[in-house]
């Protein structure tokens, strides 16, 4: 017999799913909207995937297996619909994959189905996380992720030397996953490895980014392009770094892809993480770039600064001062639907389109990377403006 408790539950958490969310009306930067709500919080995972409902086995109605965060999606959009593969984070700290799909994009994300499963093939891998989810000219739905073992080498003493590897699933349905091979490449680990829709020169193509360590990214810490000559054996035996880490950036420490690029008229539009350091710890932003349409690992654009900070309460949670983005959809109207997760803890959206997203890449100004050079830069376009402020006023 289910326990009673549970139809309590359920009444407020439908009540919480199927909430409208509406634009954010105190926020304005004419680049995109944010929403009122998060569309997916860990109160969105449904009951019966944390408490056993039986009254005879749960007498207390007690949360069995409890779920910390839900974050960091993955995203696609197919047949009409907005799926993202969440990483739902439970209380014992393990990241699982689980499939959330709405009609809108925007809200009454509903999990469905049970926690992504596939073949174990690593029994080393412990946790898993970040997944890129991309649809592939070669007919595949692929998903990357961040795929972490224990340090084999490191000292008995030492619980928390990890590995970072990138993991490679496929799926046609996104309901039945084949496991492939990890990705090989000569960095000693890997995060945020990211496959290229498109073949290139007629392999499969990747953006990683390369590091020494499994915080530090040490010598490594920027985005990097590499072909592939077989997807079933990924092997990369050569990465380059395209974009790279910089000083006194917002990318100054680590320099990540976020989602696979958005292919435009005028380029590929990448949405990435930039890392900097402050006294209170990491602070992670989203910034763009665009690259050429023949030869996606040329950058073309670079406009300057950040374009999703954290924001108001996004600021806190568990990695506090986070934003973090491996999921972005475009639909037939040309919306584009950029889920990003706060401070490792919740998932928002924010919408543009694909023509405000290339007006802002293309003309928003560099950074000129010294503040004297800001001043100026700034000052020319407050003198520009002071003309039309004038012409205005006389006529
Ligand atoms: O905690 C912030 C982020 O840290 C890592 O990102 P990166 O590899 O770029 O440093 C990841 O663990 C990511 O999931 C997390 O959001």
């Amino acid at each position: 017999m289910i326990h009673e408790k549970y139809f309590e539950l359920l009444k407020k958490q439908k009540e919480l799913v199927g909430r409208k969310n509406e634009k954010k009306s105190d926020f304005y930067n004419g680049v995109y909207d944010r929403y009122q709500h998060p569309v997916i919080t860990r109160h969105h995972v449904p009951l019966h995937w944390r408490f056993d409902l039986n009254k005879e086995t749960n007498p207390h109605f007690m949360e069995r297996l409890g779920v910390n965060a839900a974050f960091n999606p993955g995203a696609i959009y197919v047949n009409n619909k907005y799926y993202l593969v969440v990483r739902m984070e439970g209380l014992d700290r393990k990241s699982i994959f689980a499939l959330a799909e709405s009609e809108n994009g925007i809200d009454n994300f509903c999990f469905i189905n049970t926690p992504l499963t596939w073949e174990d093939i690593d029994e080393n891998e412990t946790n898993i996380y970040d997944m890129r989810l991309v649809q592939h000219e070669d007919g595949w739905i692929y998903g990357i992720y961040c795929s972490e073992s224990k340090d084999p080498e490191a000292a008995e003493f030492d619980t928390s030397s990890a590995i970072a590897q990138a993991g490679l699933v496929r799926t046609k349905d996104l309901k039945e996953w084949e496991r492939l091979p990890n990705i090989q490449t000569p960095s000693p680990q890997q995060r945020n490895v990211v496959l290229h829709p498109e073949f290139v020169d007629g392999k499969y193509a990747f953006y990683t980014r390369p590091q020494d360590g499994f915080i530090s990214t040490g010598s490594g810490g920027g985005i990097a392009f590499a072909l592939c000559d077989d997807i079933l054996n990924p092997i990369i035996q050569k990465e380059i770094v395209m974009h790279e880490k910089k000083y006194h950036t917002i990318y100054e420490v680590k320099n990540g892809q976020g989602p696979a690029p958005i292919k435009t008229e005028k380029g590929w539009i990448h949405i990435a993480h930039g890392v900097r350091n402050t006294a209170a710890g990491l602070r992670y932003v989203l910034y763009t770039i665009a690259t050429s349409l023949e030869d996606p690992s040329k950058v073309i654009a670079t406009p300057g600064g950040h374009f999703i900070a954290p924001y108001d309460e996004e600021r806190v949670g568990d990695v506090s001062n986070v934003v973090f983005c491996n999921g972005a959809v475009v639909n037939e109207e040309g919306e584009v639907f950029i889920y990003y997760a706060s401070s490792d803890t919740r998932i928002h959206v924010a919408t543009t389109t694909v023509d405000k997203l290339m007006d802002y890449t293309f003309n928003t100004p560099e950074d000129p990377f010294r503040s004297l050079d800001c001043a100026s830069q700034r000052k020319d376009l407050i003198m520009k403006n002071l003309k039309l402020i004038e012409l205005a006023s006389k006529s």
